[in-house]
């Protein structure tokens, strides 16, 4: 890399470091206070924007430094997105730093972390940098109280220390069988980063290809609960029931997590209903309304527009047109009268047990990304709205065989290495969790945490064709047995199918055998590198002592590589692995040869900046209706079975 790319990347780590203190680089402090963004209004696309912000800060009427800040209340949504548009819109590199540099000591710390992240996975000139992990950004969001508290401890002695984290709750509580999945930190920091790919602000004037993104709204949730079902049903637990806004929560939630500031997240206790809430003004009759608009919609095949169209979703893309309604995003095709179901889910969800917020609780683990999946009913709120999607796609034709043919390629065998699971420790750095308010020199503490780790594999997929040709090649796995004991029929699968692997590749007339590794995954990222690591690299390479390629097209968002296989049992758990292989000529978008990386976790975050690579509905050929297994099951697909054994540890 340049000299300036890796500047760069060292002002944006420096500003990341320690928020909660007070900026400790005197360059950019300097710069902080030096600069006035009113005078300088000519250097942003938007001016108003700075403006604004500005015009708050001066008047004391931003969210306060060491306030707890979360996406789904108004007026913190509305003050981050002056910020991000700030950075955003600044029309070069400095004036984007000194903006970075004078927001960092005046705005509130989580407002800013995320403005400032979602502008440099947007911005042209910042494509490349590398963030640190979320969960060493703020350690609070993903470890539990416990930890937190013995970190201080450590630190107040001046001892190094490694904290053990246990899982949140006892064995009493059934749910806390799959607690590794959803408080796993490589999963949470996938979820947050897709949110922040994917932003349901995100507005048509910042000019960001963001193709597809109700549908991939659909399909990244419904893959999340499809592997939270097979997690279950590896742990002997049923697969989830959807909400239902009208019953009460069957099982209670105690995040024993807690905010830096603002005391603990708060807990529901089991079998609490849904509460009307006053701020923001939410019933839970609107909800049932909602959902029987949407429900309405889909029956009749479109969509009622505000300015009082009809609009078609009777077809491949209604999906996204239905994800954007739902989610809802600012492309929903008519807010008020469809409402805001999933967002205002979280918010439902969120404020529980304080709804008319008399006793002054913070916002629940459901108001963030970063701790959204700690609760079991995410899963449940998900699930209902997956069941929506589910309800349109059904309504849509099913794929017929000629469709679903490649004639001329079979598939002949596929072969698999034997598939392990087991639990490993991983240590946390939690250096930002603690604040410096004693002058006490840092002290190196560490989280240490299970978590679940598969051994590598790779799939041989032995292939036959009677020409050359480039083929697209997917690969799915589901349960095969249901949580009584009952084999499930492959058109009810299909709504348990994880996504493993979706890849092209190149096959010759006669036989080919395609190898392909369980780490080149496209639903995958590997381990994400720690702060320290990354502070050490960029100092060695502007030093020259080592090399730094830039990777224009790096993702944060990807599912963590070692949960690409669901737990599976002790004794050896079957599941059906599914392969299929079709033209990739026929479904490629873009005009590049092997553009189907773009970062290497398409299937789960799609794209940045580009147009999704397939023409394909996500999650084909299992989004749809089967008829008919038999018609179904063309010689150009694969159906064996597998077995994932998990060992305690390895
Ligand atoms: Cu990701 Cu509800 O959309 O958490």
């Amino acid at each position: 890399a340049d000299k300036e790319f890796l500047l760069k990347q060292k002002e944006i780590l420096q500003l990341l470091n320690k928020v909660h203190e007070p900026n400790r680089f005197k360059e950019q402090v300097n710069l902080g206070n030096s600069y006035d963004p009113l005078a300088n209004l000519g250097n942003y696309k938007k001016a108003a924007a700075v403006h604004q912000l500005v015009k708050l800060y001066n008047n004391g009427a931003l969210l306060p430094r060491g306030e707890i800040f979360t996406l789904f209340r108004e007026r913190d949504l509305e003050e981050m997105i002056y910020l991000f548009e700030a950075l955003f819109y600044a029309n070069d590199w400095n004036t984007f730093l000194s903006t970075a540099c004078w927001a960092r000591d005046r705005i509130n710390e989580g407002q800013f972390v995320y403005a400032l992240s979602v502008a440099v996975l947007h911005r042209e000139d910042t494509k490349g940098v590398v963030l640190p992990p979320a969960y060493e950004i703020y350690p609070h969001l993903f470890v539990n109280s416990e930890v937190i508290h013995q970190a201080y401890k450590a630190k107040m002695r001046q001892e190094a220390a490694v904290v053990r984290m246990n899982f949140t709750g006892t064995i009493r509580n059934p749910e806390q069988r799959v607690a590794y999945f959803g408080e796993d930190i490589g999963m949470n920091s996938h979820h947050s980063h897709w949110h922040m790919d994917f932003p349901f602000w995100w507005k048509p004037e910042y000019g960001v290809e963001k193709d597809r993104k109700g549908e991939l709204f659909y399909y990244m949730h419904h893959q999340l609960i499809a592997r939270f079902d097979l997690e279950r049903l590896s742990n002997n637990l049923p697969v989830v029931r959807p909400l239902d806004w009208e019953k009460p929560i069957v099982n209670g939630f105690y995040p024993q997590t807690t905010y830096r500031k603002g005391g603990e997240f708060p807990a529901r206790p089991d079998n609490f209903y849904f509460q009307d809430l006053e701020t923001p003004y939410i019933k839970v009759k609107h909800m049932i309304a909602y959902s029987q608009r949407i429900r309405e919609a889909i029956a009749r095949g479109v969509v009622l527009t505000k300015s009082g169209e009809l609009y078609s979703i009777n077809d491949t893309t209604g999906i996204n047109t239905l994800g954007e309604l739902i989610e809802p995003s600012v492309f929903s095709r008519h807010r008020e009268y469809y409402g805001a179901l999933h967002n205002y889910g979280h918010i439902l969800l969120g404020r529980i047990t304080d709804p008319k917020g008399k006793f002054n609780m913070p916002p629940g683990v459901m108001e963030h990304f970063e701790t959204a999946t700690r609760d079991p009913a995410f899963f449940r709120l998900h699930k209902y709205i997956d069941n929506l999607f589910k309800e349109h796609k059904d309504h849509l034709p099913h794929y017929t065989r000629d469709e679903l043919l490649l004639p001329g390629v079979s598939i002949n065998s596929v072969e698999v290495d034997e598939l392990v699971t087991y639990f490993e420790d991983f240590d946390i750095d939690l250096l930002n969790a603690l604040d410096d308010t004693v002058e006490l020199p840092d002290v190196e503490i560490k989280a240490r945490v299970r978590r679940l780790n598969h051994r590598p594999f790779t799939y041989t997929i032995n292939l036959n064709s009677d020409k050359d040709a480039t083929v697209i090649v997917r690969v799915f796995l589901g349960p095969k047995y249901d949580w009584f004991g009952q084999e499930i029929p492959l058109e009810k699968k299909r709504l348990y199918m994880i996504e493993l692997d979706k890849f092209v590749a190149k096959v010759s007339a006669g036989q080919t055998p395609i190898q392909r590794k369980s780490s080149e995954s496209s639903v995958t990222i590997p381990d994400r590198e720690t702060t320290k690591v990354l502070v050490q690299r960029v100092k060695d390479a502007l030093e020259d002592k080592t090399t730094w390629n830039v990777n224009k097209d790096l993702r944060h968002c990807g599912f963590p590589d070692r949960l690409l296989l669901p737990k599976g049992k002790k004794e050896g758990m079957p599941f059906t692995l599914f392969v299929m292989v079709t033209d990739w000529e026929k479904e490629k978008v873009n005009d590049v040869p092997y553009d189907y990386d773009y970062g290497g976790s398409i299937s789960y975050c799609g794209t940045l900046n580009h147009k999704y690579p397939d023409t394909q509905p996500m999650g084909y050929p299992f989004d749809r209706r089967i008829e008919n297994v038999e018609e179904f099951l063309t010689p150009n697909m694969y159906v064996k079975d597998v077995v994932i054994t998990h060992n305690d540890a390895e």
